[in-house]
């Protein structure tokens, strides 16, 4: 078990950090209630506040330099507790998770507020990036909003919980470079290439856009909010690369990777996003790989993968930390 702080952190979390099994108990119930949870926003604000939308890992911590990055969880909380159990037994010293914490899967809430907890025992060691679900718009077709509704019957309560989720939402980290310059994002480059820096020109909470005066710049960092966290790649240029822009995001090709790596001086590029395309995959050999971190009974998907950055090395892992294939 690695030290903590323990504060700040509610018991029922506690409990699960230090015994996964705990968690068994809590499946039809809410873990925490509406105290707990503000308890938890509060120490969370002044985590999450100062860390930048666009991370340098490197800056944050030499932890990093053993570091295991997670794709989507989907409410699988049990893939989370197979793969956060490496974090445990310090064979990785950090954790990047790339977003998608809530829906599609059964336990939404505990994913994520066992996330947030990790967050808040370790802010120098486990990195959340905000993926499009998100979202409580999204939230509400995918079945996380139905989830929080059953753990919170009365009307008030459960709008101070859906809001609370908000603004925890909205404080979340959008993209993270790793030591060996790798970009960790949730789902894709913005169709038109941008120096990453310009992320911390956007506001957090991210909500606050309406704070930006310069019109033009407001425009163009509400368009890389959306497509960072929807942009799919596409092997095949034929494919209508705007076949999905009347939602606000696009396919992207591999030249236009390649100079969006080149202006940003990055070497690769991790994303989760797509379930249909499988558990691993490198799209665009060499520069970005697709990792599915959770283990859905949707698809024909038995198991997923992370990506373990140590030292120069790059491996691709199976949940429980077996090695399935050396990267680099
Ligand atoms: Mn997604």
């Amino acid at each position: 078990m690695r030290h903590y702080n323990r504060n700040f952190i509610p018991k029922s979390l506690q409990r699960i950090i230090e015994n996964p099994e705990a968690y068994t108990i809590m499946k039809n119930v809410s873990p925490l209630s509406l105290f707990n949870i503000g308890k938890i926003w509060l120490k969370y604000q002044s985590v999450a506040q100062p860390i930048p939308n666009m991370v340098n890992l490197t800056e944050i911590s030499k932890n990093f330099n053993n570091v295991l990055i997670v794709g989507d969880t989907h409410g699988d909380f049990t893939s989370t507790l197979r793969i956060t159990r490496a974090f445990f037994e310090k064979k990785v010293d950090a954790l990047v998770f790339m977003g998608d914490y809530v829906d599609r899967g059964e336990y939404g809430f505990l994913n994520l507020m066992y996330l947030i907890g990790l967050n808040l025992a370790w802010p120098d060691r486990v990195i959340l990036l905000r993926g499009n679900h998100e979202d409580m718009a999204i939230n509400l077709v995918f079945g996380f909003y139905q989830e929080l509704q059953r753990y919170f019957e009365n009307p008030d309560i459960f709008k101070a919980v859906q809001s609370t989720i908000e603004a925890i939402y909205d404080l979340m980290s959008l993209a993270a470079i790793t030591p060996l310059d790798s970009l960790c994002i949730h789902a894709g480059i913005p169709k038109i290439a941008f120096p990453l820096n310009i992320l911390n020109q956007m506001p957090k909470p991210h909500s606050e856009f309406n704070s930006i005066t310069d019109l033009q710049l407001k425009k163009e960092l509400k368009e890389i909010f959306t497509q960072i966290r929807w942009n799919d790649p596409t092997e095949n240029e034929q494919e209508h690369p705007n076949a999905r822009s009347y939602h606000g995001f696009f396919f992207f090709t591999e030249p236009e990777l390649k100079a969006f790596l080149k202006m940003n001086h990055l070497k690769r590029i991790y994303r989760s996003h797509e379930h249909p395309r499988g558990i691993f995959q490198e799209i665009f050999p060499n520069l970005l790989y697709y990792i599915y971190s959770s283990t859905p009974n949707y698809g024909n998907i038995p198991i997923g993968h992370v990506i373990h950055e140590k030292g120069n090395h790059i491996y691709l892992r199976d949940i429980d930390f077996n090695l399935k294939k050396k990267i680099q």
